[in-house]
């Protein structure tokens, strides 16, 4: 009498989703904030987000809803215009218009590793894509002038900002890159900075490794398979921080991938 052995296919990993802010650049303490100050000292407010108040308003998502957040926890008494929305729509738009401004002038680097991880992931015919909760014109201007001028054309899927009704922690920007893709969660990971970032990565049944950043190194990365302290490059070996490298020196699709089969065989043997 044979024993009838279940088959189960090991899902193989097709594709990368990839978060921006944090993940790719660290755009948020010399980026987003010095735009957002700028805007608010075009508007005439005596508004200034310091980097340490950057970093408690960084808990809510979204240029529009950190202002609004802004609003009404730190500003009690001030008046607000007739058509608030239409005003911080505004002040969104400036400051959108200064972050673009600074990557143009080349002021926010990729972060070590990416531009490596993202040539090789090509190379290695793995499909990529973006869920993040900025806007789509920083995320074109952030690849245009920060990673090659063709690299829009790198990623299938650029799921950004509005475009979903909400935002991270919520599950929708993930479970719509999952749907423009076409592909199971079971057959990609996702790569994230932040708290509200794994949040929605896992909410979307996405396996998720971690490079942590100064705003973010305190957060809760429990779900996540791998944290680190950035993807690491060849003559600069990251240091993990939770989870098993098996030895290597710094993110590379042969460690993703080997993360993602014992992922997955985790996954079948539960
Ligand atoms: C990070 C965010 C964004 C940025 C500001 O996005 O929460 O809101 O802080 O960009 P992610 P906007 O980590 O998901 O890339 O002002 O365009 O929202
Ligand atoms: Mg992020």
């Amino acid at each position: 009498m044979y024993s009838r052995r279940k088959l189960t296919i090991m899902p193989t990993l097709q594709a990368l989703i990839f978060d921006v802010d944090g993940t790719l650049a660290d755009t948020e303490r010399d980026g987003h904030r010095p735009a957002f100050n700028h805007a608010f000292k075009e508007a005439g407010l005596d508004w200034v987000w310091s980097v340490q108040l950057y970093g408690e308003l960084l808990a809510v998502t979204g240029g529009k809803e950190r202002i609004r957040h802004y609003v009404d926890r730190y500003c009690p008494n001030f008046e607000r215009p007739a058509d608030f929305d239409a005003f911080v729509a505004g002040l969104h738009q400036a400051k959108t218009h200064y972050y673009t401004s600074l990557l143009a002038n080349g002021e926010i680097p990729m972060r070590p590793g990416a531009v490596r991880l993202l040539h090789e992931a090509r190379a290695d015919g793995l499909r990529l894509a973006i869920a993040t909760t900025t806007t789509p014109a920083n995320v074109e201007a952030l690849l245009r002038y920060s990673l090659h001028a063709d690299s829009l054309d790198w990623f299938e899927v650029i799921a950004a900002g509005d475009m979903v009704p909400a935002k991270k922690p919520a599950a929708d920007i993930y479970q719509y890159a999952l749907r423009e893709l076409g592909l199971p969660a079971s057959a990609c990971l996702a790569l994230e900075d932040s708290r509200n970032g794994i949040l929605s990565s896992t909410a979307a049944d996405l396996d998720t490794v971690v490079a942590v950043n100064d705003y973010t190194r305190g957060h809760d990365f429990s779900a996540a398979l791998l944290v680190v302290d950035h993807w690491g490059e060849p003559e600069m070996p990251f240091h993990v921080l939770r989870g098993e490298a098996h030895g290597a020196p710094f993110l590379d699709i042969g460690l993703l991938r080997r993360i993602h089969a014992d992922a997955q065989r985790r996954r079948q043997q539960a």
